[in-house]
């Protein structure tokens, strides 16, 4: 609307969730003359919780560890409703805090970035969004998220489907309630984090004629153990949350667990046992990360482990042939991203509920009416759902055409583009916060990030970004950059952080791997694996050292 063709910044932030929000409000505090602004393709804040409305999507980490820390006012006056937030929930949070600190004027919504060149001659990147506006800004912030570009599989025949299909972050607003869903044959492809919520919460409605579930690969899952929070029980952690918080300072993730100091070998089968009922009865990501602490690096603790998780599968899946299907073979637990669930193994002992284990019966095509599988079943559906995931991590940068430095595209692929920054999805960064060849670009949960517990590390690379602007206004730089050798040499600290863990073996997002995506079927370290303690570390000693590995100009 109102916007001059050409309009100048200090600062553009790319994003507004959480890590949009809080590097608006904290670069606005720091440099109140600055002119800064927040552009976001939603109509609305949250990012990952505005688009993620799927039915039960929620946080699997406590909600008291998820908020922002850094303003007592909304800290005493925000009241989680669930130890582990739900969707809803969480996106009320988020409004609130922009409320609160009046974050709405200096955010721009439906605006959706198309293309960002770096303009040498004076310092500036220039953005233009799909309308054709035109940005400039000497800095600007990227908060694009680290799975916020959805990936549709690459099924045959996927269009020809009549009935209604998404992927889980593009839930229609025709199909929210119960009553939308009643008397439908419901069919989802894609059991990770998402799909193991969606499935759960779908297999609930009674409303809902069927569910088939399309498995492809199994996956570990393990109870979440949520419950409400009583007013004066909120009163209680409210009292506690800067223990909370310097809880979560001192864990590899930032959650409030940490491993197990033990060896699963140096402790009798006695002791094992009552660490492991303890956690699995325990709410939370416990049973994931509080287990020995060689179970994600030594292959039979991790062994023993599974079997005792595949053992509770068992128990809670009455046929035998559907529990064997859930029971992952190819990967141990805890070597993906544990989802956590609230029944989801119970939903395959309902009348209603289908699994077609794609390992046995893949899928041959998508129909008309449905999805056709390796022996001759056409499962007829009314609505096909997505639930398979994102281009992760780097892939959020694909929706954006870069003109970085001398003209580079950020990304590419071997075969077709050798002068990319970041050839088939393998990043270059320094710290996970700034680019070779992308000067004044720096990344909020970007590669090469520890991710864990995402507001907490959206707050401490918020509080980098924000001294490495100080120390440019300070000295009257126009211009930074990581040198490729400081990139480099980061580059092998964060692959050597990631060696000897059993995750490395297999294909996840967190692996890098999407074979729905181009340039993605092989593995490629893209998140800081190390701990995130080490992390902050580096980054203070690197801050202490003058900002050692940047050049100024
Ligand atoms: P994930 O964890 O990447 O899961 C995607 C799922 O979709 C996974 O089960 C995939 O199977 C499946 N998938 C993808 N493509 C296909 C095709 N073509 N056919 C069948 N199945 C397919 O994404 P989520 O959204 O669940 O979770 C992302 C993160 O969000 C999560 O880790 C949390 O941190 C929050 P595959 O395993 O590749 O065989």
């Amino acid at each position: 609307g109102s916007w001059s063709p050409e309009e100048r910044f200090d600062v553009l932030i790319i994003g507004a969730g959480l890590s949009g929000i809080c590097s608006l409000h904290h670069i606005r505090q720091r440099f109140p003359s600055w002119k800064v602004k927040v552009l976001e393709a939603g109509d609305g804040v949250g990012g990952t919780w505005y688009w993620n409305r799927y039915p039960g999507a929620r946080f699997d980490s406590e909600s008291v560890s998820y908020g922002f820390s850094f303003d007592k006012e909304i800290l005493d006056q925000w009241h989680w409703k669930e130890a582990f937030s739900p969707q809803t929930e969480t996106l009320k949070y988020i409004e609130f805090v922009c409320n609160k600190l009046d974050l709405a004027k200096d955010i721009q919504f439906n605006t959706r970035i198309k293309s960002a060149t770096w303009q040498d001659t004076d310092h500036t990147w220039l953005f233009i969004d799909e309308k054709g506006n035109r940005y400039t800004t000497r800095f600007f912030v990227s908060c694009l998220g680290f799975l916020s570009n959805p990936t549709l599989p690459t099924i045959p025949g996927i269009d020809n489907f009549r009935g209604e299909s998404f992927h889980t972050s593009r839930w229609p607003k025709n199909l929210q309630t119960s009553r939308d869903l009643a008397g439908k044959r419901i069919g989802v492809v894609g059991t990770g984090a998402t799909g193991i919520q969606t499935i759960t919460a779908l297999s609930k409605d009674l409303n809902i004629k069927s569910l088939h579930v399309f498995q492809r690969t199994a996956n570990w899952s393990a109870p979440l153990r949520n419950t409400e929070i009583a007013i004066d029980e909120m009163t209680k952690y409210r009292a506690d949350y800067q223990n909370i918080f310097k809880r979560c300072a001192e864990t590899p993730m930032c959650f409030l667990h940490s491993a197990d100091p033990r060896k699963s070998s140096e402790v009798s089968d006695e002791e094992r046992l009552a660490l492991w009922d303890k956690l699995y009865l325990e709410p939370g990501f416990g049973k994931w990360i509080g287990a020995f602490s060689d179970t994600y690096t030594d292959r039979t603790a991790n062994k023993l482990y599974s079997d005792y998780m595949a053992q509770k599968i068992r128990e809670r899946v009455h046929e035998p042939e559907v529990a064997e299907s859930l029971i992952p073979k190819d990967h141990g637990f805890g070597t993906r991203r544990v989802p956590l669930e609230s029944g989801y193994f119970e939903a395959f002992n309902q009348s209603n509920v289908y699994l077609v284990d794609l390992k046995k019966t893949p899928i041959e095509k998508i129909t008309e009416k449905g999805i056709l599988t390796s022996n001759g079943v056409e499962h007829e559906l009314d609505v096909l759902i997505f639930a398979t995931g994102f281009n992760a991590i780097t892939g959020a940068f694909e929706a954006i055409e870069w003109h970085a430095k001398d003209d580079r595209p950020l990304l590419g692929t071997s075969d077709t583009e050798t002068r990319a920054i970041w050839v088939d999805h393998r990043p270059t960064t320094y710290l996970g916060m700034t680019v070779p060849s992308m000067p004044n670009m720096f990344m909020i949960l970007g590669p090469h990030q520890p991710f864990g517990n995402a507001t907490r590390s959206i707050e401490h690379a918020v509080q980098v970004v924000t001294d490495l602007l100080r120390h440019c206004e300070e000295k009257g730089y126009t211009y930074v950059e990581p040198t490729p050798e400081a990139a480099e040499a980061w580059g092998e600290h964060v692959v050597e952080c990631s060696k000897g863990a059993l995750s490395n073996e297999v294909d996840s997002w967190m692996t890098g791997v999407n074979k729905n995506v181009k340039g993605k079927t092989v593995r490629s370290v893209a998140r800081y694996a190390g701990s995130a303690i080490d992390y902050r570390r580096r980054c203070e000693e690197c801050k202490a050292a003058g900002w050692n590995g940047l050049v100024f100009a």
